[in-house]
């Protein structure tokens, strides 16, 4: 199985300092390396996008950085387009959420079939009107959904960005911290959203098992997974710009990634969020070990072990 991975160190779509240094931290952590180790995985890494500093004023109400947001999605929704042609699952390590923008945007322009999974604390579906924060990794989902475009202004230099994916393809898992005009949209269109309290009466594997069930009952479509940390509790994933407790457990979190990865139609994966400049050395360690531990469970790490393919390895 052949997989392309990406570094996003883009940090402009919220307003701390830090999860654009994650791309080197998980890097410098191991990530090719433990990826590697995975039995059959063939690893190519196509390096971080160039996220560019440069500003040209743009005057939309409520909305922070959108010029260099656009200019670093459409880069990415590039080089994400152009892994999955040349046969590859895309794994984007961010950045801040407001890089889902490109991925999906990336992923849809190869495949419109896709059904899209968020993995998150946060709906990430507000818009400039609706948005307390301003901070565009707060957006994403409004800005990729095709139904809510009647909801924006002319936004400047998106142009490029083209709303087509239907929100009848998204679900949602983890969700805890939901604005009130987030609510309004999941229950107007009827998204499949497993909040915590569905994760508890449910259990996390038939969580999962009812998102893919309601998007996608044949099971024949691709899969996209955004993923951003603080889905997991914040002790498990502490080093993060918007911690929320009560979220998921490390142990659910491998399980969900493990029953994707067992459908053999996982063909993008973000990870999103990290903030390796938050909390101690303890906190930062631990938060990149469970960003690693998530991804190698997607990608097809077994925790009963592999044994080697040719007994002659002895
Ligand atoms: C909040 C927080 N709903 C906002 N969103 C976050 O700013 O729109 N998303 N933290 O990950
Ligand atoms: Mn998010
Ligand atoms: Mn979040
Ligand atoms: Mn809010």
């Amino acid at each position: 199985k052949k997989v392309g991975i990406i570094g996003v160190p883009f940090e402009k779509g919220q307003k701390k300092y830090g999860v654009s240094v994650a791309p080197a931290a998980m890097r410098s952590s191991g990530l090719i390396e433990q990826l590697e180790e995975i039995d059959g995985l063939d690893i190519k890494d196509y390096g971080d996008i160039d996220v560019g500093s440069f500003e040209e004023p743009v005057n939309v109400d409520n909305m922070a950085h959108l010029p260099l947001v656009s200019d670093c999605n459409r880069k990415l929704s590039e080089r994400v387009a152009k892994i999955l042609k040349d046969g590859r699952v895309a794994v984007t390590i961010g950045g801040d959420h407001s890089i889902g923008v490109g991925t999906v945007d990336g992923h849809y322009s190869v495949n419109n079939d896709m059904i899209l999974i968020w993995v998150d604390a946060h709906a990430d579906i507000n818009t400039n009107k609706t948005s307390d924060s301003g901070s565009v990794h707060g957006m994403p989902v409004a800005l990729l959904v095709k139904e809510l475009s009647d909801y924006w202004p002319y936004l400047p230099t998106m142009d490029w960005q083209v709303p087509k994916f239907s929100i009848k393809n998204l679900g949602y898992i983890g969700l805890r911290s939901v604005d009130k005009y987030e609510r309004l949209a999941i229950e107007k269109y009827n998204v499949p959203a497993f909040a915590m309290e569905d994760v508890e009466e449910y259990g996390i594997k038939k969580s999962i098992h009812h998102v893919l069930q309601i998007l996608d009952p044949e099971g024949t479509k691709p899969i996209h997974v955004s993923f951003d940390i603080d889905s997991l509790d914040a002790l498990e994933a502490p080093s993060t710009g918007t911690p929320v407790r009560g979220g998921l457990s490390l142990r659910e979190a491998i399980n969900l990634m493990e029953i994707v990865h067992s459908t053999g139609r996982l063909r993008a994966i973000d990870l999103v969020e990290i903030n390796p400049a938050l909390g101690n050395e303890v906190d930062r360690r631990r938060t990149i070990e469970a960003g690693l531990t998530v991804l190698k469970a997607a990608l097809g790490f077994s925790r009963r072990g592999t044994a080697p393919r040719n007994i002659s390895d002895l």
